[in-house]
């Protein structure tokens, strides 16, 4: 009976308590208010109402495999990137964007997990029983593993996000979700392909290895044997359950941080060879050394605010925490930094957890809106000491003309700038 009424009051005191800390920060306006960030209890009766909700009827199905409320409708959208729709008339899909203004934490529920197709493809459907995994090549033993052969294995568990090269941003996006929505985390349980790769007994001559998928275009990709060896992982569990359909069940290759298309989905092949094998998938990387290609297949720092950013609206001045995720294929995130006045002064973020290698980090900043038009901008630096350009570095990098809403060229991590109007609604600043 009285819990409702005690967590009131803690919440009211939290508001207080955030007022403090709100003062150690910075200056805030003697205007400022710090209400409402609840409502306060006249009538208990009334305030219990939520005590006479209708009822969720058990059925089986629920009983089985829960579902979310209803009330809960953040979805994922096809993605306009490439210009093709989601399904298409013959029901195959391209890219579809996870909805990254509504995530919490860091983990992306693999039903709004992002989905790349290179070329559009039916997402197969893989009977585990008949799958097979061959490594084959520049091995003394070739050899053929089934899932339960995998499952055998050393298993390890891994929090990694993905992101799709195309994931780049300009002022025609209206959200996050179309901005940034190609990139989402997981955890991943399987083998390390190294330990797969000595069962064959890698030869030494091996330099570079060619993974390939089930699917009509295979999805093949070559990439550098030093990632194999250090830390790509032939992943069976996402999120506590098995790979999803469209994320590459029964299995799928994770390469840490490489951009997503060499984390090949539906993997069926992988053989181990002495040079770069041009594949269906590297149209994108010619002329790559070995070396070279560790750095240029990697993903750079990373960050974007997600809340509150394009299409929400903020309800009046006062305090919000300012929430955004971090990443980079350099490793771990170290340190993000926030500026809410159009990059002019930058503030250091919270970092919610221990950030993990290769992984979303989430961070949150508390800010006090005066009120007035402004920009809110985040950029993070990893544990190699990589930091998130603003797009005039990267104007000035590539050498060509800075144009905030331009396509920058490369791999687009570039700070994204959200802006804050008068009547708290919030827009993409490159527009
Ligand atoms: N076999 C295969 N693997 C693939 C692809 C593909 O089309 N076929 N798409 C790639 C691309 S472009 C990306 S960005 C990632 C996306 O992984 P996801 O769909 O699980 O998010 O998978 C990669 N793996
Ligand atoms: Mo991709």
């Amino acid at each position: 009976m009285g819990s409702k009424r005690t967590s009131r009051r803690e919440l009211l005191k939290s508001g207080g308590a955030l007022a403090g800390g709100l003062a150690a920060l910075g200056p805030t306006t003697a205007s400022a208010q710090l209400s409402p960030y609840g409502t306060p209890v006249h009538d208990q009766m009334a305030d219990m109402a939520a005590h006479d909700a209708p009822m969720i009827k058990g059925t089986k199905e629920l009983v089985e495999y829960g579902q979310r409320s209803h009330y809960v409708t953040s979805m994922r959208m096809a993605h306009p990137m490439g210009g093709r729709a989601s399904p298409d008339a013959f029901g195959k899909t391209f890219h579809i964007a996870t909805p990254l203004q509504d995530s919490v934490g860091v983990i992306t529920p693999s039903s709004l997990h992002y989905v790349a197709t290179t070329r559009g493809a039916f997402v197969p459907d893989i009977d585990p029983k008949q799958h097979t995994l061959m490594i084959h090549g520049l091995v003394d033993r070739p050899l053929t593993f089934t899932i339960e052969d995998l499952k055998r294995l050393p298993s390890v568990t891994r929090l990694h996000f993905i992101e799709c090269a195309g994931n780049r941003h300009n002022g025609r996006q209206k959200t996050v979700q179309e901005s940034h929505g190609m990139t989402s985390c997981a955890e991943w349980t399987g083998v390390l392909l190294s330990t797969l790769l000595k069962e064959c007994g890698l030869k030494s001559s091996a330099t570079w290895f060619v993974a390939e998928g089930a699917e009509e275009v295979k999805g093949a990709s070559s990439m550098p044997i030093a990632k194999a060896m250090d830390d790509c992982l032939v992943a069976y569990g996402m999120n506590g359950e098995a790979v999803r359909p469209q994320n590459g069940f029964p299995l799928r290759l994770m390469v840490p941080g490489f951009e997503g298309i060499f984390h090949t989905k539906w993997l069926r092949r992988i053989k181990t060879v002495d040079r770069y094998y041009m594949n269906y998938n590297d149209y994108g990387h010619l002329e790559k050394s070995p070396k070279d290609a560790a750095l240029a297949f990697q993903i750079g720092p990373k960050s974007v605010i997600t809340k509150p950013s394009g299409g929400q609206q903020l309800q009046g001045r006062g305090f919000y925490e300012i929430s955004g995720l971090a990443w980079s294929g350099g490793g771990a995130i170290r340190s993000v930094e926030v500026s809410t006045d159009g990059g002019r002064k930058w503030n250091r973020a919270e970092i919610k957890e221990t950030p993990q290698r290769m992984a979303h980090t989430r961070f949150g900043y508390p800010w006090n809106w005066d009120g007035n038009e402004t920009e809110i901008l985040s950029r993070c630096t990893d544990e190699i000491g990589q930091q998130q350009p603003t797009r005039e570095q990267v104007a000035k990098y590539w050498n060509v003309p800075f144009d905030r809403s331009y396509r920058v060229p490369g791999l687009d991590n570039s700070v994204m700038p959200w802006r804050i109007a008068k009547d708290g609604s919030v827009t993409n600043g490159l527009a």
